[in-house]
């Protein structure tokens, strides 16, 4: 037995590639990484998380700035044999508490700068917890569980795992308003990354631009899984910042990111086809693409994006073919085929029969990349399978005569900004607990950086209501990209003959909120 993620994903390790990554602010030299450095950067983090009694199977929750050492914890976490479960940066201590009171890892790693909020309740629930920074010398201390790293041997005999035990759990939200841990496979993880890798050609000439953040599916998975597997080179940027991005295109060959992305480099006079003449590939995803902006791309650099699908719960389900042209080519507002060991249906979502061809339904699919469940929530899991292993989404979509699907809503109530989850009910249930509030409704309606952007409809309880106040006391619960950009206030929630909230009236009524 080896370990079946990183024995499939490392077995590159000898190329010449390697990792460079960027600083974000300051003077701070930029940092290079080989495929040795990897394995040994890892082997140091995967020794101090052993050292610190962690064990397979346990659980090992982070939530630290984007970093090399943040990606090498990653892969030290699996090769000790346990469940790597990154949390957002932007998620504020009360989410935080949630997840680590549901997840109940062995260990909490944390940037050191949270420590001090952090302390206190992780050792009620029992919880060790550790600093991560970024190693920046020999002398400079920069988190405990950094330096414990540096100390340690620089190789590790990889835990066992089989293919169907557990690599990693994902918290994504719930439409009841509670985050569900999506658990993650090795086999999930590896067999995506093995087809998308193929699918999208990727070598160990590539260089991918790495702007995503790494505690999301897109960013870790998706990106860093598909480099390591083709032991291709990455250019590790912080985040995204058009002034970067633009600064580094010319020595990428690929890159990834959310429709965002791609519209605020449209908006950046300097990104031009003679910018980006060294790339092969533009890809985008987690959130819809619109075909103007695939269109506008097309025109300003000759680069079609390749838009793809796919969710915390089941890794990337469809994607457009790498071929450009032609009638088996990329096409806008589609998001390609079902990749080749996936299988995809549109269903009626309360029946589960297969629709007609072309007609609109629930997009549901099965393959070696779906999740295999809820942490603990059994009852959850088996509501969102059908008795023959299809996983419903919960969004929907059609399949054109040509095999193309496209993704047409959603049936689940969630908004989606800048490629970031919201489920309003959990905003809903906040903005409800607040004095001289009687109830809200929260709604997405376009806008024009982030795609959706978020309002709160709410109906006061009293003339006093003040809305400036209300937003400023909900601030420090839940992570910014949550809080709405607005809000709006009625005297009452429109409401169907049932008593159901219309939130497509009210999407209709402050459809141009952002836009104009
Ligand atoms: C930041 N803000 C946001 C968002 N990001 N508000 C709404 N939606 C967001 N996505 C807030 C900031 O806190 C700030 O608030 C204000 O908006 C402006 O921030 P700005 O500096 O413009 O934002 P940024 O730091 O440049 O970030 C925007 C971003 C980022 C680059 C688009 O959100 C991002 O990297 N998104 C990618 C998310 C992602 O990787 N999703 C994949 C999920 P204030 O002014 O009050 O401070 S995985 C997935 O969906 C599936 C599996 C799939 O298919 O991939
Ligand atoms: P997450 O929960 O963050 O994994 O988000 C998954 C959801 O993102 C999916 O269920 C879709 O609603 C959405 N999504 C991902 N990729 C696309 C895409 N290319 N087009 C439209 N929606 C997408």
């Amino acid at each position: 037995m080896t370990n079946y993620l990183i024995h499939n994903l490392l077995g590159n390790a000898n190329t010449g590639a390697q990792f460079a990554e960027i600083p974000g602010t300051g003077d701070a030299q930029s940092r290079y990484c080989s495929y040795g450095d990897v394995l040994q950067m890892s082997a140091r983090f995967a020794n101090a998380l052993v050292e610190r009694g962690v064990k397979p199977g346990d659980r090992v929750a982070v939530q630290v700035p984007k970093s090399i050492e943040a990606l090498m914890l990653y892969l030290a976490a699996v090769r000790a044999g346990a469940v790597f479960l990154p949390l957002n940066t932007a998620y504020t201590k009360g989410e935080v508490a949630y997840f680590l009171n549901d997840a109940e890892p062995s260990i909490f790693v944390c940037a050191p700068e949270r420590l001090d909020e952090y302390s206190a309740f992780t050792k009620e629930l029992g919880i060790k917890i550790e600093t991560l920074g970024v190693w920046t010398g020999p002398q400079v201390s920069s988190g405990s569980l950094t330096d414990a790293g540096l100390g340690a041997p620089r190789t590790f005999k990889n835990v066992d795992r089989g293919p169907e035990d557990l690599a990693a759990i994902l918290y994504t939200s719930g439409t009841t308003g509670r985050s569900k841990g999506a658990m993650l496979s090795h086999r999930n993880l590896f067999s995506n990354a093995q087809s998308l890798t193929e699918l999208w050609e990727f070598s160990n000439q590539d260089v991918l631009l790495h702007a995503l953040p790494i505690f999301h599916t897109h960013g870790l998975f998706v990106a860093t899984n598909v480099t390591l597997l083709a032991g291709a080179s990455m250019i590790f940027l912080p985040g995204f910042d058009a002034d970067e991005v633009v600064r580094h295109l010319p020595r990428a060959t690929s890159m990834m990111g959310v429709p965002t992305f791609y519209t605020r480099l449209l908006d950046d006079p300097r990104f031009d086809s003679k910018l980006v003449s060294h790339m092969r590939l533009f890809i985008s995803g987690s959130a819809p693409l619109l075909s103007e902006t695939h269109t506008a791309f097309e025109e300003r650099t000759g680069h079609r994006i390749l838009e793809r699908y796919g969710m915390t719960e089941t890794n990337m389900n469809t994607s457009n073919p790498y071929i450009v042209e032609g009638n088996k080519g990329r096409r806008a507002g589609t998001v390609g085929f079902p990749l080749d060991d996936v299988e995809l249906r549109i269903c009626e979502s309360e029946s589960g029969k297969e629709v007609a061809p072309g007609d609109v339904g629930v997009i549901e699919v099965k393959g070696p990349n779906v999740f295999s469940g809820y942490w603990k929530m059994p009852d959850k899991t088996a509501e969102e399978f059908r008795e023959d292993g299809f996983f419903i989404t919960g969004d929907l979509g059609k399949i054109d005569p040509d095999g193309y699907v496209h993704i047409v809503g959603r049936a689940k109530d969630l908004i989606i900004s800048g490629g970031y989850n919201i489920y309003p009910k959990e905003v809903e249930l906040l903005l409800d607990e607040q004095e001289g509030i009687l109830e809200s409704a929260v709604v997405g309606v376009p806008h024009p950086d982030f795609g959706e952007g978020v309002i709160a409809v709410v109906v006061p309880s009293t003339p006093e209501f003040d809305p400036v106040a209300t937003l400023s006391l909900i601030k420090p619960q839940i992570a910014r990209y949550k809080q709405p950009k607005l809000l709006h206030v009625m005297d009452e929630l429109p409401r169907n003959t049932m008593g159901k909230v219309q939130k497509n009236v009210l999407r209709e009524l402050l459809h141009d909120s952002f836009s104009g």
